[in-house]
């Protein structure tokens, strides 16, 4: 598909066989406020350099997948994220033909990713199964299944339904992997008491399942779950309360669809003081540094397909 325009940078790399992180960009325009998007963007980019990698920001700019940014579009994205759209993998099509400037969520940036032929994904948390009765599922489970893409999460955002989410991770085929953890983290704490069956505790351990899967056996869908770093980790109790809160608040003035997860995000902001923003910045740019080290030990050993 050369519909994608892939940076210099990247294209550089990926010819070369050097690592490169994907990062998503539905994260910057609608799940963190201005300007601390901004810095969190600049931030997550450097954490993967960091660690060794180059780093592809991805988002649809005037209908085009752009893979990579450069830092006016990144700014761009930050500052007025608001006229951004908020694409999923199966909006891709409709944002292209009309040459639409969108965000990029976890189903759309993994499936891009493969296209492009990049194997490691960062985000913060994924989409999955809202709680209630109100059937709202992230297509993030079932376009992750189907990308031959690793997603480097904090287990998926606290608003959800935890335990329902694991088991549509199950159900889609999503390899599940505990990053050092032998739990499901609940993104702004490590711990959700809900176990795991497999776990891995080195970037090279990572690589050789994400070879095997990938390229042996020619699966996608792998989910690492990398829990906040415990210095980083919120009071359970203290965001327990704010979620409550935030979905009483959502249930009120009845937001649904996808304008929930960023309704939700923004009023955990603004009830905890902005301590849901530090936390989500820290466990993000965890995530990076592990993916971009995953990526290292992925291109070590990886034929080139
Ligand atoms: N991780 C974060 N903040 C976010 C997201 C992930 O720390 O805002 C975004 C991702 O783009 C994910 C989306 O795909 O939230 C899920 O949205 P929905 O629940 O509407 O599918
Ligand atoms: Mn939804």
């Amino acid at each position: 598909m050369n519909l994608l325009a892939i940076n210099e940078e990247v294209k550089a790399a990926l010819d070369g066989g050097h690592p490169v992180v994907a990062l998503e960009s539905t994260i910057i325009a609608h799940g963190l406020p201005w300007p601390d998007n901004l810095e969190v963007a600049r931030a997550l980019e450097q954490e993967v350099r960091t660690a060794g990698a180059i780093p592809a920001t991805i988002a649809v700019v005037g209908g085009i997948p752009r893979i990579g940014l450069g830092p006016e579009t990144l700014e761009g994205l930050a500052r007025h994220g608001q006229r951004f759209g908020k694409a999923g993998a199966s909006d891709l099509a409709v944002a292209m033909a009309r040459r639409l400037d969108a965000a990029t969520t976890v189903s759309a940036t993994a499936f891009l990713a493969d296209r492009a032929g990049i194997r490691l994904f960062a985000t913060g948390g994924i989409g999955g199964v809202h709680r209630g009765d109100t059937g709202d599922v992230s297509y993030d489970l079932a376009a992750m299944a189907k990308a031959r893409v690793a997603v480097v999460s904090a287990g998926a955002k606290a608003i959800l339904d935890l335990p329902r989410t694991v088991e549509m991770l199950e159900t889609q085929g999503v390899l599940v992997l505990g990053y050092r953890t032998s739990e499901f983290p609940a993104f702004y704490s490590p711990r959700s008491g809900i176990p795991l069956e497999h776990r891995v505790d080195s970037p090279a351990e990572a690589a050789v399942v994400l070879r095997t899967r990938f390229f042996d056996l020619k699966q996608g869908g792998v989910l690492a779950c990398n829990p906040i770093p415990s210095e980083a980790a919120l009071d359970d109790g203290l965001i327990q309360a704010a979620i409550d809160q935030a979905l009483h608040e959502a249930g009120e003035r009845g937001v649904r669809g996808k304008a929930l997860t960023p309704f939700l995000l923004a009023e955990l902001a603004r009830t905890t003081g902005g301590a849901a923003v530090v936390a989500n910045r820290a466990l993000a740019l965890a995530n990076a540094r592990v993916a971009a080290e995953i990526a290292r030990a992925l291109c070590g050993m990886t034929p080139r397909s």
